[in-house]
């Protein structure tokens, strides 16, 4: 499965995703394909809509004390729901389908999230740290939400400016 990764202001960013419902073959060969199209970008996080498939689906691996994403790392995570969250901690994030962006983002500290796995098992994640923060952010992609949005008015004419000026530097 060939897949590319929709980049920031391609408007399929914006669509709400839906509920996964099959939990089959084909869901299965979309996550192998997500991560390897996440490994290969050097990423830690990916939601199916980043490669144009408006599904609750995403992927986490968050590199570990050595600063390795071992595969058995991968978390796998179907539609999302949070059930506690709590505090408040500011982490410069950055998203494939941003490139060369990246912006302190307040989020909060914990969350308590309830998932089902590739095979529509149950599961509930306890997160902090980075862990927490990525969960927040591919939970954001779900909503049509990118963390540019959450960028200061100023901020936010800024990064347009430079964003338009990269992107016609690229063609
Ligand atoms: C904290 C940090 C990140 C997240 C969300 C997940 N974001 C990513 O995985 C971003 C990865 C990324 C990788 C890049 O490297 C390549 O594309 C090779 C990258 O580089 C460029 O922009 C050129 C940018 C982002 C949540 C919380
Ligand atoms: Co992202």
């Amino acid at each position: 499965m060939k897949l590319t990764i929709v980049e920031y202001p391609d408007k399929k960013l914006r669509e709400k995703s839906k509920e996964v419902i099959s939990f089959d073959e084909n869901l299965h060969k979309l996550l192998d394909s997500m991560y390897h199209v996440m490994m290969n970008t050097n990423g830690i996080g990916l939601a199916a809509i980043q490669v144009a498939y408006p599904i609750c689906a995403l992927i986490l691996n968050i590199p570990d004390e050595n600063e390795e994403q071992p595969r058995e790392n991968l978390l796998e995570i179907i539609n999302p729901v949070i059930t506690h969250k709590d505090g408040e901690s500011v982490y410069q994030e950055g998203c494939l389908s941003v490139p060369h962006f990246y912006e302190d983002i307040k989020r909060f500290e914990t969350v308590t999230i309830n998932y089902q796995d590739r095979d529509a098992n149950t599961k509930t994640i306890e997160a902090d740290g980075l862990l927490a923060i990525a969960i927040q952010h591919e939970m954001d992609h779900l909503e049509g939400i990118l963390f540019i949005d959450k960028l200061s008015y100023s901020r936010r004419k800024k990064f347009e400016k430079e964003y338009k000026r990269m992107q016609k530097e690229k063609k």
